[in-house]
């Protein structure tokens, strides 16, 4: 049984980890697996949207620690490489996708499987779902980008908590800090993010694409700057056939059909 399954259906190209038994632990496999459907998602015009979810009951428990067990007197790993050659990829590879990313958190986030699901665009989760910075747990600290999204998303205080006491934060604390977009009831997630999903598939990928550049950018801009990108990008998106379209129903009075180009 592959560790990511992928299929393309309307123009959403669902991912779904497949390490069930392990709670979706990542190994090189599965980095790699994850790899190829990214760039496959970055490459097909006809991927216009991205849902990732988890198999099983968790959606992603980190980095596989059965690998990572050094016997007593053996020579520590490098962590650095991993995380240079997979993690620090994987969460640019995701920010950079000019298509948005949808993430249903099924069950337990931890550790870079958290931190994977805050570098998705819009992260909707199950309200028996729970996030853990489970990394200080182990001697570590939050890495996949968890010390650049908990701060900017819930503020240093709830980061630091999180990261210090590596607690479970609920899916509707989640919510209510601010690291996700909406707990939905459980029996609902994979309806409610499939629907969200395809109405992304059918918008005007190329402005989606635009508004994570802008998103990203602003946290390290000055406002002068930040006006300037916004200026550039709207010139591209407004030589967009999608824009042209867009206009043209507002004005006839109908439903836009976008081909997100
Ligand atoms: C696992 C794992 C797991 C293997 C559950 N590995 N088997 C980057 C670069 C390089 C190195 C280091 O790390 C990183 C980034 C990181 O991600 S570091 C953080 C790694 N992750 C963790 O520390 C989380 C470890 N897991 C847990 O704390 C718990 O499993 C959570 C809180 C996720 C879920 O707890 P439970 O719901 O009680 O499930 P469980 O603990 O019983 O796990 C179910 C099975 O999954 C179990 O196997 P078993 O054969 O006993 O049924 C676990 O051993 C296995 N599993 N996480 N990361």
């Amino acid at each position: 049984m592959s560790s990511i399954l992928v299929s393309l259906d309307g123009g959403v190209l669902s991912i779904t980890l497949n390490r069930p038994d392990k709670l979706n632990a990542f190994n090189p496999e599965m980095h790699q697996r994850l790899k190829a459907a990214l760039e496959r998602a970055r490459d097909e015009p006809a991927v216009r949207a991205v849902l990732l979810t988890g198999g099983g009951r968790g959606f992603c428990a980190g980095q596989d620690l059965a690998e990572r067990n050094v016997a007593a007197g053996a020579a520590p790993i490098d962590l650095s490489v991993t995380i240079g050659s997979y993690y620090n990829p994987l969460v640019c590879r995701m920010r950079e996708l000019p298509k948005p990313i949808v993430c249903a958190v099924n069950g337990v986030a931890a550790g870079a499987g958290a931190n994977i699901a805050l570098a998705c665009d819009i992260v909707l989760a199950a309200r028996s779902a729970s996030f853990v910075q489970a990394f200080s747990r182990i001697g570590l600290l939050p890495d996949s980008g968890g010390t650049f999204f908990l701060p900017r998303l819930a503020g240093t205080a709830r980061a630091m908590g999180l990261a210090l006491l590596a607690g479970k934060l609920s899916a509707e604390d989640a919510e209510r800090w601010g690291l996700i977009w909406q707990a939905v009831d459980d029996g609902q997630l994979m309806q409610e993010a499939s629907s969200m999903a395809k109405t992304l598939a059918e918008g005007p990928t190329k402005a989606y694409g635009l508004i994570k550049k802008a998103l990203h950018s602003s946290a390290s801009n000055t406002l002068d700057a930040q006006l300037d990108l916004e200026r550039d990008l709207q010139r591209e998106a407004g030589s967009s056939e999608d824009y042209r379209e867009g206009v043209a129903a507002f004005m006839e009075k109908r439903k836009p059909v976008f081909k997100g180009k």
